[in-house]
């Protein structure tokens, strides 16, 4: 029985490092070198893998995301049929995606931005401020890292609504479902944020349209865009022609459709846009490696596993 580490896109050693420290008796494999005789191979951990490489295993039992999205591993055309693929579901991981929604959240709130500009060229300028419970944020996607995200806002005193597939219920935050309430929710929405998985629904749902129906009645006369989902949802164009035009006051965003973001993407320059690298809630070798090992433990004592991905929805 053997673990195979099939990572593209990030230095694996420090993964299989951190698994032989938590069990020195597993055989673990690394693709591209050592993945010896494929028939051997019963899990697969998987972080941007290879096209053809997973239907090469012919005995795999389990295919492991490294992260909360499994859009990398959904888009591989030779998947293996049935496989089930178990994504991460892990406090630690939930706790940095709320650090982050929290912190641009009072960035823009405070105007962080602006103060550290007047630092720069020694400028006293003591504006106006406003409360919280002045802006209305809206969270799409209510799932494990939305909801969190939901409920530390409101305990700061933000009016806080989220939209998700299924109606939610979470106290003091409204919760809009499905196609029919995205208006509505858009509208009520000074600062948008987004945390839905990539999948064919949410593919270019950030766009000039919906940018056009969010709320302009907040603090700042416009909207403001946190995206930390995936990059796909965005269309980079129009947001930069939303920012230039002044219907999206200002940007914070960890994700983008090329990653990394070229070094010519008028993004990095962009005097109201905060670029960070795809960091927002970074998967901790040693707690992802746990997870993995109780998820595998689980699985031969002959228990369900946890965090199924379900692949007709596609997160
Ligand atoms: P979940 O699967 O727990 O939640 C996804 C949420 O999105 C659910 O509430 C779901 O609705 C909603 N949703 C999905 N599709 C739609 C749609 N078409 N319309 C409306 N709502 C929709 O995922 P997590 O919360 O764990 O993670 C969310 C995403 O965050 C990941 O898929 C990943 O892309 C991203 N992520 C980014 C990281 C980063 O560092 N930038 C780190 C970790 C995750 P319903 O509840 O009804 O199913
Ligand atoms: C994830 C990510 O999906 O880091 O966990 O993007």
């Amino acid at each position: 029985m053997a673990l195979l580490y099939l990572i593209s896109s990030w230095p694996a050693d420090v993964w299989e490092a951190t698994m032989n420290k938590l069990a020195p008796k597993l055989d673990t494999r690394m693709w591209p070198d050592r993945v010896g005789d494929p028939a051997d191979i019963r899990y697969a951990i998987a972080w941007l893998p290879p096209p053809n490489v997973l239907r090469g295993l012919p005995n795999l039992e389990v295919i492991f995301s490294l992260g909360a999205g499994v859009d990398a591993i959904l888009s591989d055309p030779t998947l293996p049929d049935g496989t089930p693929i178990v994504r991460v579901n892990e406090p630690d991981l939930t706790m940095r995606m709320s650090e982050y929604v929290v912190l641009h959240v009072l960035m823009h709130h405070r105007q962080q931005r602006r103060i550290d500009e007047n630092q720069r060229r020694k400028v006293w300028d003591s504006f106006e401020t406003h409360s919280a419970s002045d802006l209305a944020v809206g969270i799409m996607g209510l799932g494990v890292m939305g909801s969190e995200a939901a409920e530390r806002l409101r305990d700061l005193g933000f009016k806080v609504a989220g939209w998700s597939r299924s109606r939610k219920k979470i106290p003091g935050v409204h919760c809009y479902a499905g196609e029919a309430e995205f208006d509505s929710f858009l509208r009520r929405t000074d600062i948008l944020v987004s945390l839905l998985p990539h999948t064919a629904a949410t593919t270019g749902l950030i766009d000039r349209v919906t940018i056009g129906k969010l709320s302009r009645n907040g603090p700042f006369g416009a909207p403001i865009l946190i995206n930390a989902g995936r990059g796909k949802q965005q269309v980079e164009r129009d947001l930069l022609a939303a920012l230039d035009s002044g219907e999206l006051f200002a940007a914070t965003l960890d994700v983008f459709e090329t990653e990394p973001l070229p070094q010519d993407s008028p993004l990095w320059t962009h005097p109201r846009v905060t670029v960070t690298p795809h960091c927002a809630a970074d998967s901790d070798p040693e707690t992802i490696s746990s997870y993995v090992l109780r998820q595998i433990r689980r699985h031969e004592a002959g228990e369900p596993l946890e965090n199924v991905v379900d692949r007709r929805r596609g997160y």
